[in-house]
Parts: C-alpha cells; structure tokens; sequence
C-alpha cells in the first residue's frame, strides 16, 4: 500500500514540477558538518532530537502536538540536527510539517523522516527544505539505494543510511560514497529495541567503518545519559532521540536535563 501512497502523491504533483522546485530551494545545510562539529565541541554524541507525534508501537505521544515550537526548544537546548516525521500513515507526520519547521527560523539542519521506495519523495523533501533523508537499506535493493545515493549528493542532501543487522550492514558497506550510518536498535518487523545492537555491530565492522571515515549514529529506544554513554563508548558520532524527549511536557528541558 506504500506504492499506492507514493502514487497518489504523485497524482498531485508530477516528478517533473518537484524536481523543477527542488532545484530552486534555498541550498542544503550541511547536516554531516553539524554532527561533527558538535560531537567534537561537547565530547558527547551530537544529538539529532525527532519531532514525532505517534509511532505504530506507541501510538500517539504527544496530545498537543506543536512541531515548530518542539523544533524551536530542541534546538535553544543544543540538538545539532533535527529529524521530522513525514511519513502520514504510521508516524501522523506530514511535508508541511517539514516545511513550516524550516520556515520557522529554525536554523538545525533537517533529517526527513521517510519510508523512501521512489525518486519522487527525495526531490519533494528537497523542494520542502529538507537538508538529508533516511534511505532504509532493509527496504531498498543495493541498485536503488546507489541510485538514490547518487540523486541526494546531486542535491546536496545527506543520506541517513539505516541498518538494522549484519547483513544490511554489509551490504551497505559495499557501497561507495557512503557516508552516514545508522544503527537502528528497533526491528522494524518486530519493533523490539535492543540498545546492545549498535554495539555488537560497531564491535564487529567499526574498524571498517573508522577507516572509511564514516559518522555512524545509533538510534532508536535511547532514553538515559546512561544510554547515550552506553553506544558513545561503542564508537558512534550522534544518537536520534524521539520518544523519550517528546513525551516529557517539555522536551527542550530534557534535553539540558
Ligand atoms: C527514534 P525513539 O525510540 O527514540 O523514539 O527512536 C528513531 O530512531 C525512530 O523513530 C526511527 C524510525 C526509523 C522511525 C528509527 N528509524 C525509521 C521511522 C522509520
């Protein structure tokens, strides 16, 4: 049923007028640099904070769901990024959200958080300000994912490549130009989180990844300092946090908290 999504969307806007928009957005922020510049700065992995109102293993998590005045705080604490949900159907996330946070005077690099399956969502992201975008590699085949690779450097963006296991590691360690990773500790089949996932892994290929100089972001199910140190000390550059900040009444604070 993604496909019938993709293309109803596609029925509102041909690819040629979105990619013709996404050529005219203002350039991309450098959403590497960010990560970087801050995991150097504070010691501690830079922080990608999520703008997300509901999950399908959690249902809704926030009631009064605010994404700019949640970007606004996350960002006054010292996240270096932000990630926002626009997947609809499972996440109740939305493009405008995307665009309406990046016309806030939010100045954050965005992440766009998307099942991508087609082109069409990586150049709509662009067009919407988006800065990078999560290409999941249990859901592309190897020839899509070079592919799309290849659109977002085109584009500016910075791809979020998304692995879960070994395999999927793997497999996107063959490929070139590979520059972000990240460790999912969810399964997206079962939705167990398991925080040990991103260490097992980085044990087992971080010598590959460092001398590749790939920033690698473990993410998913982080919720204490104790967490955050947990997969720093496993070799990672940022962590994506969503749950645990945007169910506290006020997320900026559990941020500096
Ligand atoms: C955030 P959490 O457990 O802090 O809310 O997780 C983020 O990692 C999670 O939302 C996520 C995700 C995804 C969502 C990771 N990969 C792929 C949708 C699609």
């Amino acid at each position: 049923d993604k496909e019938v999504e993709v293309s109803q969307r596609k029925a509102k806007k041909p690819l040629k007028s979105v990619v013709e928009s996404s050529e005219h957005a203002p350039p991309a922020r450098d959403f590497i640099g960010a990560l970087t510049a801050a995991h150097s700065r504070n010691g501690v992995p830079a922080l990608i904070a999520e703008v997300k109102k509901a999950s399908p293993s959690r249902g809704v998590l926030r009631e009064n769901f605010n994404p700019v005045e949640i970007a606004q705080a996350y960002e006054k604490n010292g996240a270096a990024c932000l990630s926002i949900l626009t997947d609809e159907k499972h996440f109740q996330g939305s493009f405008e959200n995307l665009e309406t946070v990046r016309n806030s005077g939010v100045q954050c690099p965005l992440l766009c958080k998307e099942f991508v399956i087609d082109i069409w969502q990586i150049y709509y992201a662009r067009s919407k300000g988006a800065d990078a975008i999560l290409l999941i590699a249990a859901v592309l085949p190897d020839l899509d994912m070079k592919y799309m690779l290849r659109i977002c450097k085109n584009l500016g963006m910075t791809a979020l490549i998304e692995v879960h296991d070994e395999k999927e590691l793997d497999r996107v360690l063959r490929i070139d130009g590979v520059e972000l990773i990240g460790i999912n500790n969810r399964s997206l089949e079962t939705f167990v989180v398991d925080t040990s996932n991103t260490r097992m892994l980085m044990e087992k290929r971080g010598d590959i990844i460092k001398e590749r100089g790939i920033l690698v972001v473990g993410e998913s199910g982080l919720f204490t300092p104790d967490d955050v140190a947990y997969v720093h000390s496993a070799g990672v550059s940022a962590v994506l946090v969503g749950e645990s900040l945007i169910k506290e009444e006020d997320p900026g604070q559990a941020i500096a908290g």
